[in-house]
């Protein structure tokens, strides 16, 4: 399948099997397989009532766009949770983790998809990858530009070879600001472990062999000073979370 037919075949599959049109709240993610997201939920949304939660500026335009109703992530009552969450990803490894940022959104990504009773991480065949940092290279992190010299410092004890902060010229000239004006920092590390790697000896996972566990990793980058947010989501694959399926030979991921 091309990429743009298996983002297609992956978006409709997931909203098949997990967009509930007597659903009140829904969230919608960044990038550009959520678009197919949204045009499949188009094609059965239902109830006038439903609510869509954007991750940022671009998803919300993608709602709007869509002729659907947003509603602020924080006009949602405190006890409210949505119903489920839709989102892309950079990439996602055999335990569910996903590398999330390449799109610039990630704090409010985590925040849609903590919010959300299920996490639907829709991406085609492209991300499914046994570690991450396979095919995707670098973890986002979304930072406080004052904050920048001594994060890139800081990452670079961490094992980080060649943080750097993500400029743009096309777009804008100089530093990309993120919808919370902050800054984002893409820092390479290793091939990430899985738990069950550390389980084997195939490292300690915690830095101090040159090997790094996700989890751990990214509550260490997490711990630094000036950092709002890690593109590293884990934790989201509950009990609940189905296995990788394939679709079309493209990937659904639930959590
Ligand atoms: O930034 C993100 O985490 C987005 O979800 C993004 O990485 C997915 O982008 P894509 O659907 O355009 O590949």
């Amino acid at each position: 399948a091309t990429i743009e037919s298996a983002k297609r075949a992956a978006a409709k599959q997931a909203v098949a099997d997990y967009f509930d049109p007597t659903a009140s709240n829904v969230g919608i993610g960044s990038g550009t397989t959520i678009v197919y997201v949204v045009d499949a939920i188009k094609e059965t949304s239902t109830n006038p009532a439903i609510r869509f939660v954007p991750t940022g500026y671009q998803s919300r335009q993608v709602i709007i766009k869509a002729g659907l109703t947003p509603i602020a992530f924080d006009s949602l009552p405190e006890d409210v949770l949505l119903d489920v969450a839709f989102d892309g990803a950079d990439e996602v490894d055999l335990e569910l983790n996903c590398i999330k940022g390449g799109g610039a959104c990630l704090f409010q990504e985590k925040l849609v998809a903590e919010r959300a009773r299920k996490f639907v991480c829709v991406a085609d065949y492209r991300k499914k990858q046994d570690r991450l940092l396979t095919n995707w290279p670098t973890i986002p992190i979304e930072v406080a530009p004052i904050s920048v010299p001594t994060v890139l410092r800081s990452l670079r004890t961490l094992g980080s070879t060649k943080p750097e902060l993500r400029t743009t010229l096309l777009e804008k000239s100089g530093p990309l600001k993120t919808d919370q004006d902050f800054f984002i920092i893409d820092a390479p590390f290793d091939k990430l472990l899985i738990a069950e790697d550390v389980e084997a000896g195939k490292g300690k996972g915690d830095g101090s062999d040159g090997t790094w566990e996700v989890n751990k990793l990214s509550a260490a980058i997490k711990g630094l000073t000036g950092v709002l947010e890690v593109g590293i989501f884990s934790g989201l694959n509950g009990p609940d979370a189905e296995a990788l399926r394939s679709t079309d030979g493209v990937k659904t991921v639930t959590s």
